[in-house]
């Protein structure tokens, strides 16, 4: 038992967090050309920076790691500078915030690939489905397999984000390794067939993961990086044969970097949390040090009810922060949630994005 609740302070790292509600990372896809944020993303998170902390939408550190339009890149001096606009308008609200970083192996697209060339995945598995382009929707391709040689450009590209990122003024990032992109892909013997030093045993196809953590934590220093996890999770098209051992494995070895938090998305995402029946996500925790961030699907009770029982250190929520800037705050009243509009979640301007009003204005104008 804890006596936690989502509206105390907590230490994480050098951080202190001013309450334990987190901004989920949220695809807008709403950055300028050259997938570079600018001045609208900065007003969007500056209108929720009462987190206690922010994730920043997925940002891709390479255009190979890109697979949807109008995302947003953390690999250019363009897009640092535009990075730069978001976290001084976060930091001057008293926010904090993380970058995450973001490869998507094989969920892109030629369209979205520099000179057309095929996505890359740890092996030649189409997945099913279809890819968010400029020009619409299109069925994903079969990508094509890394060669090992390559592996190492990757992790370097992480390294170079992570720096990007550093530069940008964030207050630390979050390894995405979940929801079926590029190293949830090289983790699930669903999409990784290598029989090289890659794939096979849990041992190699965990490699990548730990190369690419090793590489971002020193960048940022261990207690500034999060790293998300999704292991019962469908997401695009992932699967493995035994995902309850596979994540038992992941986590025991991301221990020795001391990294601040493990975000778990508890079940599909943004779907039922008992996608997988009877996976013990608590099992994951035992032998990890930091801080455990849970998402997925969390109201006030059951946050209060898993800080409480101690099954959480923080909760992330996602879709409600898009209608609810001032989320916090009517958690904290228990008032009512606004509720977001499908139609502009992705791409479009300001409608739908930073026009959602906080309560008191909410309230006035009824
Ligand atoms: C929804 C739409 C596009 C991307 C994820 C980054 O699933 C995403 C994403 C979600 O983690």
């Amino acid at each position: 038992m804890s006596d936690a609740t989502l509206f105390q302070p907590l230490s994480l790292g050098p951080l202190t967090l001013a309450n334990r509600v987190v901004m989920a990372p949220l695809t807008r896809s709403r950055a300028a050309a050259g997938d570079i944020p600018h001045a609208l993303n900065a007003t969007y998170y500056a209108q929720r920076a009462s987190a206690g902390l922010i994730i920043s939408e997925a940002a891709q550190i390479s255009q190979q790691g890109k697979g949807y339009a109008f995302t947003p890149g953390i690999s250019t001096p363009e897009q640092v500078a535009g990075w730069r606009l978001v976290t001084r308008a976060v930091h001057a609200a008293d926010g904090r915030i993380f970058c995450q970083l973001w490869h998507v192996g094989r969920i892109s697209h030629p369209d979205l690939q520099a000179d057309g060339g095929l996505p890359v995945a740890p092996s030649a598995v189409q997945p099913e489905g279809q890819a968010f382009t400029e020009s619409g929707f299109k069925p994903f391709v079969t990508p094509r397999a890394l060669a090992e040689a390559e592996l190492p450009g990757i992790v370097a590209d992480y390294r170079h984000a992570a720096e990007c990122a550093l530069q940008a003024g964030f207050d630390g990032v979050e390894i995405h390794a979940a929801n079926g992109y590029l190293l949830d892909q090289f983790l699930r013997d669903k999409t990784n067939l290598r029989t090289d030093g890659y794939g096979g045993s849990l041992e190699n196809r965990t490699r990548l993961l730990l190369e690419v953590t090793a590489a971002v934590t020193g960048v940022w220093g261990d207690n500034r990086v999060g790293l998300r996890i999704s292991p019962s999770s469908p997401a695009n098209d992932i699967a493995d044969s035994n995902p309850q051992q596979l994540f038992g494995h992941v986590v025991q070895a991301l221990d020795r970097f001391g990294l601040a938090y493990l975000h778990v998305v508890e079940g599909a995402t943004g779907g039922p949390r008992d996608s997988i029946p009877g996976f013990d996500f608590q099992a994951l925790r035992q032998g990890f040090r930091g801080a455990y961030m849970a998402n997925n699907g969390y109201d006030l009770g059951m946050a209060q009810e898993a800080l409480g029982a101690g099954r959480a250190d923080l909760i992330a929520f996602g879709r409600p922060f898009i209608a609810n800037p001032d989320l916090v705050q009517r958690l904290r009243h228990g008032a009512p949630l606004a509720k977001l509009d499908q139609a502009t979640l992705y791409g479009g301007d300001a409608h739908g994005y930073t026009d959602y009003p906080p309560m008191a204005q909410a309230a006035a104008a009824q």
